[in-house]
């Protein structure tokens, strides 16, 4: 197993409702570190980029719409095994299908508003570390 950054956001919902601290000690306690961090309320542009992927799908308005309500914190986390890991961690997209115990299981509204974003991939991480945390040492 390979030492792996991810890019973790706490959403609006999670946030607004209180659940920051929960979050980031369950992060903790699983084992990952804190590399970088900080709060940002996003700008349409800044979520449109994040999400681009998924700029065809019938979501994405209200995707960037919920994503740019109201503050998240923006997290590169590091383990072993990170982005599988904390895939586990959070449980599945839709919350309604997450495993009990898991973050989204625990914290999301809805399956937009499920509480936390993480990366898929390594491609992925490291194309979503440099889009909120530029010139970051991905080594
Ligand atoms: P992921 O966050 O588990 O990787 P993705 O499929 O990449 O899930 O979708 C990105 C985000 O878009 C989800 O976390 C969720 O907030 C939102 N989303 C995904 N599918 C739907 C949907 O069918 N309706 C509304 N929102 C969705
Ligand atoms: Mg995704």
């Amino acid at each position: 197993m390979a030492l792996e950054r991810t890019l973790s956001i706490i959403k609006p919902n999670a946030v607004e409702d209180g659940h920051t601290g929960a979050i980031l000690q369950r992060f903790e306690q699983e084992g990952f570190r804190v590399v970088a961090m900080r709060m940002a309320h996003l700008t349409r542009a800044q979520a449109e980029g994040f999400y681009a992927v998924h700029k065809e799908r019938p979501f994405f308005a209200d995707l960037v719409q919920f994503m740019t309500r109201s503050r998240v914190v923006l997290i590169v986390l590091e383990r072993e095994d990170a982005i599988a890991h904390y895939r586990k961690v959070i449980g599945a997209t839709d919350p309604a299908k997450a495993e009990p115990g898991t973050i989204r299981k625990l914290y999301a509204k809805s399956l937009q508003e499920n509480a936390v974003h993480g990366s898929d991939a390594v491609e992925t991480a490291r194309f979503e570390i440099g889009w909120f945390f530029p010139g970051h040492d991905l080594a």
